[in-house]
């Protein structure tokens, strides 16, 4: 019989976490692939997300990246939910050494996790192609179309746009946090993202669990695979 996720959790030592989009549903942010996110970018731009946000369209198009970016990945009211909330309590307690998440949505931080890995980046950091001055998301949410620094660079969020590498030592340091784990626990993630992805093939513990609400490409090398919405999943952490 399948060990619970309860189970799972109470005899892990390090665990370490590795999510996506799917995490901030809960939180009123739609993902890519389960919402309309994919129909409603084709329908009103002519252009699939993975399009959209690429760096090759930011550089060609940035009034229309712009556009589509403060739309549909700027969410400045959003909270963290019941899973970003357990995460962090399981790190505050000493099970969970890092979380590595795709998302560019500053909420695990907001949650009160401190070892956050931000694979993609992150909205709230923006800075001119130019100079490098920093500046922060309201510049971007209140500029008139596309946003330029004083010095007349266009400023871009430091986000990793589709065809742009992640930074080395944010993967480095993922890497040695996932091999060091005695449990892995991947959530709210299609798992269709590299090198994101692929981070699963440096997992050397003894639990792998996935939770999501759709199948992944890997729910059969995970000794427990949940099918559920991941606050509801993680929320028996915060009793
Ligand atoms: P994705 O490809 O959109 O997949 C999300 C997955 O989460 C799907 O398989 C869903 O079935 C699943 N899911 C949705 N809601 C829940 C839930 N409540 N509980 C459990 N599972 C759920 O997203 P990925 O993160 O895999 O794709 C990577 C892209 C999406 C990254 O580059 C992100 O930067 C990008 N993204 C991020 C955000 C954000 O920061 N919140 C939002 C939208 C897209």
């Amino acid at each position: 019989m399948n060990q619970t996720l309860k189970e799972i959790i109470e005899k892990s030592h390090n665990i370490v976490f590795l999510g996506g989009a799917g995490l901030s549903t809960e939180s009123g942010i739609p993902d890519f692939r389960s919402s309309d996110g994919v129909f409603k970018a084709t329908r009103d731009y002519g252009f699939p997300p993975e399009v959209l946000i690429s760096h090759d369209f930011f550089e060609s198009y940035p009034e229309i990246f712009y556009d589509y970016y403060k739309k549909y990945l700027i969410y400045p009211n959003a909270k963290p939910n019941n899973a970003h909330k357990a995460l962090a309590r399981l790190e505050e307690c000493g099970k969970l050494s890092a979380v590595i998440t795709q998302n560019i949505d500053n909420l695990h931080q907001l949650a009160g996790s401190r070892h956050v890995l931000e694979l993609h980046g992150s909205v709230y950091r923006n800075y001119c192609t130019q100079c490098g001055q920093y500046y922060p998301v309201d510049t971007i949410l209140k500029a008139d179309g596309v946003p330029y620094c004083s010095c007349g660079g266009i400023i871009k969020p430091d986000v990793v746009l589709y065809g742009e590498g992640l930074d080395p030592d944010i993967l480095t340091e993922s890497v040695r946090c996932i091999r060091k784990a005695d449990t892995m626990i991947v959530g709210g993630t299609s798992l269709a993202v590299y090198p994101a992805a692929g981070l699963i093939d440096y997992f050397r513990g003894t639990e792998l669990v996935l939770i999501n609400l759709s199948s992944t490409p890997r729910d059969a090398e995970a000794s427990l695979v949940v099918h559920e919405k991941i606050g509801e999943a993680l929320s028996f952490i915060l009793e």
